[in-house]
């Protein structure tokens, strides 16, 4: 191992201890409602619980923080896709101060259908009241809250995120609800991800202008002794003759730089591309005010803590069930993971328990490293996508290595744009990252004929029952335009269904998008969770039914670590068994 990969080893390793820290001292503190604790015995966790997908009713309450429980509103839990579209936050809210902002540090929340004990599978029903600064309830809606249950102590971790989104209900309250999976004390944890203000704030300033980034393209002449650079992007002011027209033949995804001003140098000259994000902020600065920058507050937790108590077993369904045992329902044996019985669009979310992610519908296998190897032999996989896909990629280069070796082919790619080529001569296995092209949100130089669209290269794909087509873009999208990104899924869908037409066996394999980090003020506005969701949306609602589909989105929203944009913990190995239960899904 390089100094390199030890040193950031052990920051991941320090990273862990704090955050793993923090999480035992903010979420297993002082509760409201410890109901007594009872022992769940006998855990055989070979079993997942279907989906439920019944609409839910509210019990009227009215609980001691304040919070009064709507009755009857709403429907059953809303999925990813419907949540998307809703209307809210209004636009252009009108605030005056901080003190009007949606504050974390005084919403409250509270549990709708109050029970002294529930049951697995039980469903919890949460219901957020927004307040803001000055503990005033909120009026209208907007605010993006996420919600997880989980349990966590020094032996055991389970962790699931709401069935569907948190719900806005338009009037400053929100519900969120949730599938109760597994016996013991399980907390509530919500936190305020942006205040609606810094949603309305972020989409504005989406919306302000079509290319708000900065991206600039290295010219040089033939002869290497002319080299100019210019800015680029997907639609440039100025006309035809100053422009260079850099649109992809094939997809028709638009690319112009200007000209360079050079007569030495012409648009074929174009060798280099990169983004230049201090260019961003400073262009960037005028079409957000210094009032809407006082939204883009960091995510933070809502203080009020939430435990119940659940009872019931999992069990093997093999088992024979007693009738003392009525607390456990419909616990069954779900079918293998296959392409198309794990699409994202599920009422129920998926969850970790003792680490591993368990899909609702469908059940994944685990490949230890032989059982990897078998899998992965005779393969050919492809990674195409951005860096949350060469995320799994590079999983496996560790993983199978050192037999599994990156090849050279040219000179060494720039920070991992790729073409990045791995293979394994002894289990005969061949695997490939690409980025998907422009746009490509990195400070660094990439080599542009290197740059490859992920329609073209899948049609360039002849594709076997040995092949498998691994793709995930979304991140470096979140500050475009969404045209431009349902325009992009677009190409790739059609591109997906021509590999499918002429080679049925090939496997291809979706992931979705992941929350992340929001350190910067800058990561709120370009990057933000909200924008992510808007492409999880669009992913979901573009991807053709029987694909098969990587939930990254769950699974790292139910994540008991801080949330990043290359998820920590188990998620990459997770994921990992995902595509091999796709590919290999045979019970080990
Ligand atoms: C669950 O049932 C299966 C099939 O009968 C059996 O092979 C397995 O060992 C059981 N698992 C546990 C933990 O009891
Ligand atoms: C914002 O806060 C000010 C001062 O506290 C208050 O007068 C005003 O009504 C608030 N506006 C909204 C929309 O809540
Ligand atoms: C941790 O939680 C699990 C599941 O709720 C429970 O079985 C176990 O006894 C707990 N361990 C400790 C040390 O509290
Ligand atoms: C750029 O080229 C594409 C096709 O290559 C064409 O459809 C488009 O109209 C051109 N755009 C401009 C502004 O010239
Ligand atoms: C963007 O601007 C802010 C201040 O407006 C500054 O703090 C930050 O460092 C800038 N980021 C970059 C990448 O230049
Ligand atoms: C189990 O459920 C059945 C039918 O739902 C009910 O008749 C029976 O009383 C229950 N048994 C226990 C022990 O709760
Ligand atoms: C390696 O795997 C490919 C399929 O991906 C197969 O066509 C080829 O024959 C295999 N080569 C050897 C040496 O087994
Ligand atoms: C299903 C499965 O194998 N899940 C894996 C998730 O990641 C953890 C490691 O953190 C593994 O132990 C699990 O096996």
């Amino acid at each position: 191992m390089s100094p390199q990969k030890t040193f950031l080893l052990i920051i991941v390793f320090i990273v862990c201890l704090i955050t793993c820290g923090l999480w035992l001292d903010c979420g297993l503190g002082s509760c409201n409602s410890v109901h007594s604790f009872i022992q769940a015995t006998g855990i055989a966790h070979n079993d997942v619980f279907r989906p439920r997908v019944k609409p839910v009713l509210y019990d009227p309450s009215v609980g001691d923080t304040g919070v009064v429980c709507p009755v009857g509103k709403g429907t059953g839990p809303v999925s990813h896709l419907t949540d998307a579209i809703q209307p809210s936050p209004p636009s252009n809210v009108r605030w005056a101060t901080v003190e009007n902002l949606t504050s974390a540090k005084y919403s409250d929340n509270k549990i709708c259908n109050a029970k002294k004990v529930y049951f697995l599978h039980d469903q919890l029903e949460l219901l957020i009241q927004a307040r803001d600064g000055r503990r005033r309830l909120k009026q209208y809606g907007g605010d993006y809250f996420r919600a997880k249950i989980f349990t966590k102590n020094s032996t055991f971790s389970a962790s699931s995120a709401t069935d569907g989104e948190v719900i806005d209900l338009g009037d400053g309250t929100y519900r969120a609800l949730f599938t109760l999976k597994w016996p013991g004390k399980v907390n509530v944890k919500v936190t305020l991800v942006h205040p609606s203000e810094a949603v309305d704030a972020i989409r504005r300033f989406r919306d302000a202008a079509p290319a708000r980034f900065v991206y600039r393209g290295k010219f040089v002449s033939a002869d290497g002794t002319h080299k100019e650079e210019t800015f680029c992007n997907i639609v440039l002011s100025g006309n035809p003759p100053d422009l260079c027209n850099f649109t992809d033949k094939a997809t028709g995804s638009p690319w112009f730089c200007y000209k360079p001003k050079s007569p030495k140098l012409k648009c074929s000259d174009w060798r280099e591309h990169r983004c230049d994000s201090g260019a961003a902020n400073r262009s960037d600065a005028s079409l957000l005010s210094s009032h809407d920058k006082l939204t883009l507050i960091p995510k933070s937790d809502l203080p009020t803590r939430i435990q119940v108590e659940v009872r019931g077993t999992i069990r093997n369904s093999s088992e024979q069930k007693s009738a003392s045992d009525n607390a456990t329902t419909e616990v069954i044996n779900l079918p293998i993971c296959t392409n198309g019985c794990n699409i994202g669009n599920l009422l129920t979310s998926g969850y970790y328990f003792r680490d591993i992610w368990y899909n609702p519908s469908c059940r994944i296998l685990n490949f230890p490293l032989d059982e990897m190897r078998n899998c992965v032999s005779g393969k050919k996989l492809y990674f195409l996508g951005d860096s949350t896909i060469r995320q799994l990629f590079e999983f496996y280069l560790v993983r199978l290595g050192p037999g599994l070796k990156k090849t050279q082919s040219g000179p060494e790619p720039r920070w991992h744009v790729g073409p990045t080529r791995a293979l394994d001569q002894v289990f005969n296995i061949s695997m490939m990252f690409r980025f998907h092209a422009y746009p490509i949100g990195r400070n660094s130089w990439a080599t542009v004929k290197d740059i490859h669209y992920i329609a073209n290269e899948v049609d360039s794909i002849v594709g076997d029952e040995n092949s498998v087509v691994v793709i995930s873009l979304w991140s470096h999208f979140t500050h475009e335009p969404e045209w431009f990104f349902v325009q992009r899924m677009r190409t790739i869908m059609a591109a997906v269904a021509r590999l499918r037409e002429r080679s049925p066996s090939t496997l291809v394999v979706f992931k979705g998008a992941n929350t992340r980090e929001h350190n910067t003020a800058n990561q709120r506005l370009y990057n933000s969770d909200w924008l992510a969701r808007r492409m999880e949306y669009i992913i979901r609602r573009e991807i053709a039914e029987n694909l098969a589909f990587m939930d990254s989105w769950s699974m790292s929203s139910a994540q008991l670590i801080a949330d990043n944009v290359h998820p920590g913990g188990s998620h990459v190995k997770n994921l990992s068994n995902q595509l091999l239960t796709f590919m290999c899904g045979r019970p080990t």
